[in-house]
């Protein structure tokens, strides 16, 4: 039997996961399905990676350890990957002692090759992001990318993977084989990165402790993409006793990942993997973004992205086609309640759940549930049969090529195909006559047979409901294998139909989405109040006279706007009582420059000035940090006098 080997990205545990982690998820559950379902022997790899200096502050942040913080966490994806039906075989945790083992290992192995070395890291250093950046990454300033301040000179010793060795195999890699679906993207990659020169890539950290300790120098940890990458191997017992699995399954057929973290796939990984001596994985699949309103997918955009909440309403299902229809491979899809909605109607009520319904209503009205066995054929028949049967090659092409949504869609053509035969065969009317019985059974048979086909391959993509299909329409277990969806004639001519519950409830979209907006409220209203949030320990303390430093103020906003090439940072002018004065503050990702013209605000009026992306902010506005980790603008009461100090 061949093996088949696919892989979802090993996610941050930051928090709940959302319809964006959903979509890799999912996607690669429906091919690991598919695979399985055409004889594979497969191993589907999910997890989490908990390792990192955010997952250590985050934690620090809620007063309890990394470690209690991840397993609580954690708890979430699995609770989310069971309501979803995701089938996974091994779920990875980069906190297991046998991947924490093999990593050392594998660090270890690289230094022994020769392809890690202790250097001295130099770059550019934010102070208040605590992070080095390299010239490239800096803003259009030349300052932080992350917090636009500036950045100095400083360095740090560090251990070093030497990456130019393999350039050269990479790029061949990346443009001459099918390693990188879309292929597309290869260009960019070739040309940002390695025809510029592939840079050493720095290792180890020294300068926070929750990672995998250098073995040989445990000041330092594993950089947190060695340690997250390497699961991949880990979790088939690569250098560790836990599981005995490399030599069946390595290398993987498919890695899939979104692009934010293409490079690190396509660059990175093969290069430790050349380092290490071993096969190259098959593929890396590409795919975009869930964005919403062209903004990558988050919590706190306002829209219902609670893959429970919507999974509730509308069927686990349901939102498994809807996210895998929408996204092409490489190129973003935007979410939006209403669209979900929509196609629920179109594609699934309408479309699948209808034909059906139609279907079986006909057969249990027409033959008491069981169609006679004498047959006639007849005009549209051929066309329907062909296309069915030719269905599977497609499917499985599209299947092949990670192109989820062109199978999905290929597929319901099959729908849209068997429909419309209804309409040309016109049962209803061959009904009226009893000489016509023998065309009327084989018209209700070849839609049967035509629905056991289309359900068979949409079982690994929709697996909760389609054994409610195969119930309806009378197919049994060996009816519905992968050899027969592409034969005709399977189901016994005398079949059996069962009706039964309705598949795929129509949607009234607008109530649909009053109610979806009260969620949207009352789940603001309740994170705010708790929702876990834990605040955070008191910093040191102060004396009234530390405090008395602060020149507090009101003030109002009298313009705003947003400061040019930078997507965190508005300008606003101010008035302060005291003349006037602009402020810069990095919260563009939360406020439209029109949220907060005309709102009093609370200043730091003697802040030190400072130049932010080039443009000079005297003073600070107040604001509170958010759950999601935004920022929430404090607004005093609006009839305080501009310039009054706040005590
Ligand atoms: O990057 N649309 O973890 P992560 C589509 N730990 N996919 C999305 C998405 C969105 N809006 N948001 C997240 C990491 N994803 C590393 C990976 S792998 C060795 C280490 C999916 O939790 C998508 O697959 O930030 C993306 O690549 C992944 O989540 C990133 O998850």
């Amino acid at each position: 039997m061949s093996k088949f080997y696919i892989t979802t990205p090993i996610y941050y545990p930051s928090g709940n996961p959302h319809i964006g982690h959903c979509y890799t998820t999912v996607a690669c559950d429906s091919i690991a399905r598919y695979k399985r379902m055409q004889g594979y022997d497969v191993m589907f790899l999910t997890g989490t990676d908990e390792h990192g200096q955010k997952i250590e502050e985050k934690a620090k942040g809620l007063g309890v350890t990394p470690k209690e913080y991840v397993d609580e966490v954690v708890l979430n994806y699995k609770k989310l990957w069971e309501y979803m039906n995701i089938s996974y075989d091994r779920y990875i945790r980069t906190t297991d002692d046998y991947h924490v083992e093999a990593v050392q290992k594998i660090f270890n192995e690289l230094y022994d090759r020769g392809y890690i070395y202790k250097g001295e890291y130099k770059g550019k250093y934010c102070t208040p992001c605590e992070s080095f950046w390299t010239s490239s990454q800096l803003d259009e300033n030349g300052c932080c990318p992350e917090c636009h301040r500036e950045v100095k000179e400083a360095s740090e010793e560090a251990y070093f993977f030497k990456m130019s060795p393999f350039a050269d195999r990479i790029e061949k890699l990346l443009t001459e084989t099918d390693y990188l679906r879309p292929k597309t993207r290869a260009a960019e990659l070739v040309n940002n990165f390695i025809k510029p020169g592939l840079e050493d890539l720095c290792v180890s950290r020294t300068s926070f402790t929750w990672g995998i300790p250098v073995t040989f120098d445990p000041g330092h940890v594993v950089y947190v993409w060695v340690d997250a990458l390497s699961n991949y191997c880990t979790a088939l017992g690569y250098q560790n006793g836990r599981y005995d699995d490399f030599d069946k399954f390595w290398p993987a057929d498919v890695h899939m990942v979104a692009k934010d973290i293409m490079r690190f796939h396509a660059i990175i990984w093969p290069a430790i993997l050349m380092a290490l001596e071993l096969p190259l994985p098959e593929h890396l699949a590409v795919h975009g973004w869930i964005t919403f309103n062209g903004q990558k997918m988050s919590k706190s955009l306002g829209n219902v992205v609670d893959p429970f909440i919507l999974g509730e309403r509308y069927g686990s299902d349901a939102i498994r086609y809807h996210i895998m229809r929408e996204m092409a491979l490489g190129a973003d899809s935007s979410f939006s309640n209403e669209v979900m909605i929509n196609r629920i109607n179109s594609d699934l009520a309408n479309g699948l759940g209808n034909l059906v319904s139609r279907t079986v209503a006909m057969a249990q009205k027409y033959f008491g549930s069981t169609l006679i066995k004498e047959r006639q054929e007849g005009e549209f028949d051929d066309e329907l049969i062909s296309q069915a049967l030719a269905l599977r090659e497609r499917v499985d092409e599209f299947v092949d090529k990670t192109q989820i949504n062109d199978a999905l869609a290929e597929i319901f053509t099959l729908v849209s195909r068997s429909n419309k035969y209804i309409d040309e065969t016109e049962p209803w009317i061959l009904a009226k006559d009893e000489k016509n019985k023998a065309r009327l059974a084989t018209v209700l048979y070849n839609l049967l047979e035509s629905i056991r086909i289309i359900a068979t391959l949409l079982n690994s993509f929709m697996p909760s409901t389609m054994p409610k299909i195969f119930e309806q329409i009378g197919a049994s277990e060996s009816d519905i294998t992968y050899e027969n969806a592409a034969k005709w004639n399977v189901l016994p001519k005398n079949v059996t139909v069962r009706r039964g519950d309705i598949i795929f409830p129509r949607f009234d979209v607008d109530k649909e989405i009053d109610e979806l907006n009260k969620i949207i409220g009352e789940q603001k209203a309740s994170e705010q109040s708790d929702s876990g949030f834990k605040a955070a320990p008191v910093a040191d303390e102060i004396t009234i006279d530390d405090f008395a430093k602060l020149d507090l103020r009101i003030a109002e906003v009298k313009s705003c706007e947003k400061v040019k090439r930078s997507k965190k940072l508005l300008c606003l002018q101010l008035d302060d009582g005291l003349g006037g004065r602009q402020v810069v503050s990095g919260i563009a990702e939360w406020y439209k420059p029109e949220d907060l013209v005309g709102k009093k605000i609370i200043l730091v009026a003697n802040l030190k000035p400072v130049k932010l992306c080039g443009v000079e902010s005297n003073g600070m506005i107040c604001a509170a940090d958010t759950a999601e980790g935004g920022a929430g603008v404090i607004f005093p009461d609006q009839s305080l006098p501009n310039g009054t100090k706040i005590r």
